[in-house]
């Protein structure tokens, strides 16, 4: 049997926070059945700056935020990761801002723990379960996969997750159930973000049904061997590696299956912009500016932007028959 265990990130961890097991044991605390045994981090995370790297590798299963027990997914690319500090330094999360840097610097005010998500609507067991006791059910997977977001940048993760099919076939969505409607934490309390209307709170998205039990969709908790970050959308974040990277909802309190379409933030916010698929798509431009070509952050030149985002031979089977220059 394999231990999972992790503890509470608010901010950075410091070396004062790195604790004795009798300690974090007594914090959130995950056991999993995963088959492979216990596998420790810190040894395959290429692309960590080094000082990222060498802490893990000292202390992997001790360290504040280490998550052990985590089962490598043959679905990874091998391509290099971002370094995590981009990674961490560099987000979209208008809930903490809207600039880039904004997130790293105000997401300390979430309070991820403790943390409960609702899984309801069109499903024969709903649900409102604490995160940990989600997490406990699935086995871990660490899979290193792009995002891509809609301004042209994109970047490799090894993210921490668990499939969403297995959360969503636990619950035993019914046969009204067509969509899956994601909901993000609605408090401008800890998200200073949500005082100003620049999107309509909370952060709302959704996927297609047989989008959301995809293999490669995840609903991600950690990254780089460690819990998430806050700015990164902890406690618990989708990641939908084919789509754009607004798909990929942060910080997540509720997930309803439902049998329309549901809203999403960007689409009610511009839809002329952003559609409800959002599928990676270098023949679709948006109306402002062409999606040809991304940037890996790290690298000078530019990169063609592929089909799917380079996921085309698992996912481009999901949409035939549809026009996707309509259904963008
Ligand atoms: N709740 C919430 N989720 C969100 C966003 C947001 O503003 N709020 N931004 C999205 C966008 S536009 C992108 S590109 C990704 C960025 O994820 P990252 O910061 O981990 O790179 O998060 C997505 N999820
Ligand atoms: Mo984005």
């Amino acid at each position: 049997m394999a231990i999972l265990i992790r503890t509470p990130l608010t901010g950075e961890p410091r070396e004062s926070e790195v604790t004795t097991e009798a300690v974090y044991l007594r914090r959130r605390e995950f056991l999993t059945t995963a088959g492979a045994g216990l596998l420790l981090f810190g040894t395959g995370l290429a692309g960590c700056r080094s000082q990222d790297r060498s802490e893990a590798a000292e202390t992997p299963a001790t360290g504040a935020d280490a998550i052990a027990g985590v089962v490598k997914s043959p679905l990874s690319t091998d391509e290099e990761p971002t370094a995590y500090d981009d990674v961490t330094g560099y987000n979209n999360f208008y809930e903490f801002g809207t600039d880039k840097s904004d997130p790293a610097r105000n997401a300390h005010s979430l309070v991820t723990d403790p943390w409960t998500v609702t899984i309801g609507g069109a499903v024969a067991r709903p649900e409102k379960v604490a995160l940990e006791d989600l997490l406990k059910a699935h086995t871990p997977e660490e899979r290193i996969y792009r995002l891509r977001c809609v301004e042209a940048w994109s970047m490799v993760i090894p993210w921490i997750g668990i499939p969403l099919a297995s959360v969503l076939a636990r619950h035993q969505p019914t046969g009204d159930a067509k969509y899956v409607a994601l909901r993000t934490l609605h408090d401008p309390e800890q998200m200073p973000g949500q005082r100003r209307a620049v999107l309509e709170w909370p952060y709302r998205e959704g996927l297609r049904i047989d989008e959301a039990m995809h293999p490669l969709t995840i609903l991600a908790f950690g990254m780089y061997g460690r819990a998430m970050p806050n700015q990164n959308g902890a406690p618990l974040r989708l990641v939908v590696p084919w789509k754009y990277g607004f798909k990929s909802i942060k910080s997540i309190v509720a997930i309803d299956l439902v049998t329309e379409q549901p809203q999403t933030s960007w689409n009610m916010q511009a839809p002329g912009e952003y559609g409800f698929y959002s599928n990676v798509n270098p023949d679709v431009d948006h109306p402002r500016w062409s999606q040809r070509k991304e940037r890996r952050i790290g690298e000078f030149l530019r990169r063609e932007t592929l089909p799917f985002n380079g996921y085309g031979d698992q996912v481009a089977s999901l949409y035939s028959g549809m026009d996707l220059k309509k259904s963008f």
